[in-house]
């Protein structure tokens, strides 16, 4: 009969002393231990994720910011600028009206959106009294408070909550009031 042609190829039984020149697998003794570098990988990762967390500096500041303007945004950027969480706690209508006789162009939900879309800020939430700072320092665990130097020395008593207390210099010639003012000679 006519010899199928087959070619499927054919295993030839190789002579036992033939050393696999490819796909030899590693030795066990002799293959780096890969267990080890894992565990290595592993505990420098960590370490470097510890290191970040550790020296996560959380900011803190407070304020109307009503009508934002760049006054207000250099201050955001500054106090960013001492940390790498920015919390900033906006003054709800009635805290504004009933503590600081101040009748707000926006609402606290507007100055809330506009505050909550600059790039230094990653947390904002109400101001509803004056004594609330001493809490907020401990429930969102605030390394730095910072106020425009229009505030030195009122929040001092913070450094008794274990606060690095910062007052930065204002940017001049520019307030809200100020562009009140403007836009009501126009
Ligand atoms: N700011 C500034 N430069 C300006 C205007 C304001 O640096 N030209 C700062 C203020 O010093 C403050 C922040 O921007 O740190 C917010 O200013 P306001 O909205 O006027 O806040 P304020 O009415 O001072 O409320 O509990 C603290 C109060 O909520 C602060």
């Amino acid at each position: 009969p006519k010899k199928r042609l087959d070619h499927t190829p054919r295993l030839r039984a190789l002579p036992h002393h033939h050393k696999f020149k490819t796909n030899r697998a590693p030795h066990p003794q002799k293959a780096p231990n890969v267990t080890f570098i894992i565990n290595l990988f592993l505990l420098l990762y960590n370490k470097h994720e510890k290191k970040g967390l550790k020296q996560m500096k959380r900011v803190i500041t407070y304020g109307t910011f009503d009508l934002l303007h760049y006054g207000h945004i250099n201050l955001l950027k500054r106090a960013k600028a001492l940390g790498d969480y920015l919390i900033v706690v906006v003054s709800s209508d009635e805290f504004n009206w009933n503590e600081k006789q101040k009748k707000c162009y926006f609402t606290y939900e507007q100055r809330k959106a506009l505050v909550e879309a600059v790039r230094y800020v990653d947390l904002v939430i109400p101001e509803t009294s004056w004594e609330q700072k001493r809490t907020d320092v401990h429930e969102y665990h605030v390394d730095t408070f910072v106020m425009g130097d229009d505030w030195k020395g009122k929040f001092d008593f913070l450094k008794e909550e274990g606060v690095e207390v910062v007052y930065l210099p204002r940017t001049p010639e520019i307030s809200t009031t100020q562009i009140k003012n403007d836009l009501n000679k126009k």
